[in-house]
């Protein structure tokens, strides 16, 4: 190379590390396939198997094969609806805690093989990867180690039968697979079967056959659960959380501590917020009527989506193997709303000072405002093209570099020409929907108090939302 040519390689390099600042800040950084799940946003979950006909929510394992039998199973119908939803990927009870497994899996008698249901030649996983692939979206499994129906469960033996059971849905066979959800229950009680589970190994086994998929458990290591099944993440909600010493289940931190993550902990653990869209996690006709109002599937996207978490709706297919209509409706419906709130980003056209600030009025998630090298405490101020009146203000920090704002509040310009402040919170993170009553401005300015290192922020949005 020319010493010309060097000069300008250096340039080059020396212009996009002063574009990238790397914050010497404690705590995680995700990996690019977590960032790419919380991108995510909502994904749909479906709790489907033998309790659909039983009616039950924890099946004991002693149901028989033949109960499983939907009439007109339609995983097409699953994924289209979710699509049409917003949702990017489904997660599906491939083996609930009863051991039934919904595909022929090979370590059990206790599967769609056994089963009646189209001759004993079904795979609901079969089906259900492939409808996800047809509508573009991602497909992921919820695997049970807790097993009611496996005689081995309790001793050394199933913990090798499970790796194989999870080794026959992961080696392929269904295609790439998004997310492994290891639920941490166990009802056993104390004279119950106590299983040690090899918790190192299922995690390798995931990692070896689908290195790309973020693992769920209570503790990660891709995504922790959020401590309730509400709908709602931490106020203060850290993607950062000490894992170490912990265990899914009986060993994990406390709710509050899975609810609201550790600041500068030394693990990227994102919080996942898990909640049905009916009161049981199973389809049944006597829950219909109880299907969520979107008031509360809204006021859930805000305490999920809107606190750094992503949200995990479940919606279950019924009998038949369909979505019900009210449960599809219902979701169009909250699409409809989401689509209507977040129609008009009210700060567009705004005016913004100091370097790249405008970048925080860009969809485009890779361009961010970063407050100067080393300053942990700054101001973010947007005059916006006229009066505006809004009630969601929409921040987000740019991941990448990690979590870092811990306090913050935003103020608003007054007819008199003082600033008030309209809200004080704590944690942005990936996304961040601070609700206010309706308010009527000209300006407003995020006000940074306190970040672990020097935050850098991608967006903020003003949005109103009609239905408040
Ligand atoms: C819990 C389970 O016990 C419920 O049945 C449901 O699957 C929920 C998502 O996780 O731990």
């Amino acid at each position: 190379m020319k010493n010309a040519d060097l000069l300008v390689a250096l340039a080059c390099v020396l212009a996009f590390a002063s574009c990238r600042p790397e914050p010497a800040g404690p705590g995680a950084r995700p990996t690019p396939e977590q960032v790419a799940w919380q991108q995510m946003e909502m994904n749909m979950f479906c709790h489907f198997g033998p309790n659909t006909f039983t009616g039950a929510e924890w099946g004991d394992g002693t149901e028989p094969e033949d109960c499983f039998y939907p009439t007109d199973l339609d995983c097409r119908q699953w994924a289209a609806t979710a699509r049409a939803a917003g949702f990017k990927g489904i997660i599906l009870t491939a083996k609930h805690h009863d051991g039934f497994c919904l595909w022929p899996s090979p370590e059990s008698r206790h599967t769609v093989a056994q089963s009646r249901w189209r001759d004993g030649k079904g795979d609901v996983l079969r089906e259900l990867s492939e409808a996800c692939a047809a509508e573009g979206l991602q497909f992921g499994v919820y695997i049970s180690p807790w097993d009611r129906n496996d005689p081995r469960y309790g001793t050394p033996a199933y913990n090798g039968a499970f790796v194989r059971t999870l080794e026959s849905v992961l080696d392929g066979t269904y295609g790439p697979v998004f997310e492994q959800w290891f639920d941490g229950a166990c009802g056993e009680g104390p004279n119950g079967k106590q299983q040690v589970y090899d918790w190192p190994l299922f995690n390798e086994t995931v990692a070896r056959l689908q290195p790309r998929a973020i693992i769920f458990s209570d503790v990660g290591p891709g995504c922790r659960w959020v401590g309730n099944e509400r709908g709602e993440a931490g106020r203060t909600n850290w993607s950062t959380m000490e894992i170490e010493g912990y265990n899914p289940g009986a060993g994990s931190p406390p709710v509050e501590v899975l609810n609201t993550g550790t600041p500068g902990a030394s693990r990227w653990v994102p919080a996942e917020t898990d909640v049905s869209i009916r009161p049981g996690w199973f389809w049944r006709a006597s829950e219909t009527p109880k299907v969520k109002c979107v008031q509360e599937l809204l006021q859930i996207y805000y305490s999920s989506v809107g606190r750094n978490s992503l949200l995990l709706l479940n919606v279950p297919p019924d009998t038949r193997g369909r979505i019900d209509p009210v449960d599809s409706l219902r979701l169009m419906e909250f699409r409809a709303a989401l689509d209507t709130v977040f129609a008009t980003d009210l700060a567009a056209g705004a005016k913004t000072s100091g370097k790249d600030a405008e970048n925080v009025l860009s969809s485009d998630y890779d361009r961010y405002w970063s407050l100067p090298a080393g300053k942990t405490q700054g101001t973010l101020t947007l005059e916006l093209d006229g009066p505006k009146t809004f009630n969601r203000i929409l921040l987000q920090e740019y991941i990448p570099l990690g979590q870092s704002v811990s306090a913050f509040h935003l103020e608003v310009l007054g007819e008199n020409g003082v600033w008030q402040t309209i809200a004080r919170e704590t944690t942005i993170g990936y996304k961040r929907i601070v609700l206010t009553d309706p308010v009527t401005t000209t300006a407003i300015r995020l006000v940074i108090d306190e970040a672990l290192f020097t935050p850098s922020l991608t967006r903020m949005a003003l949005y109103y939302d009609p239905f408040a």
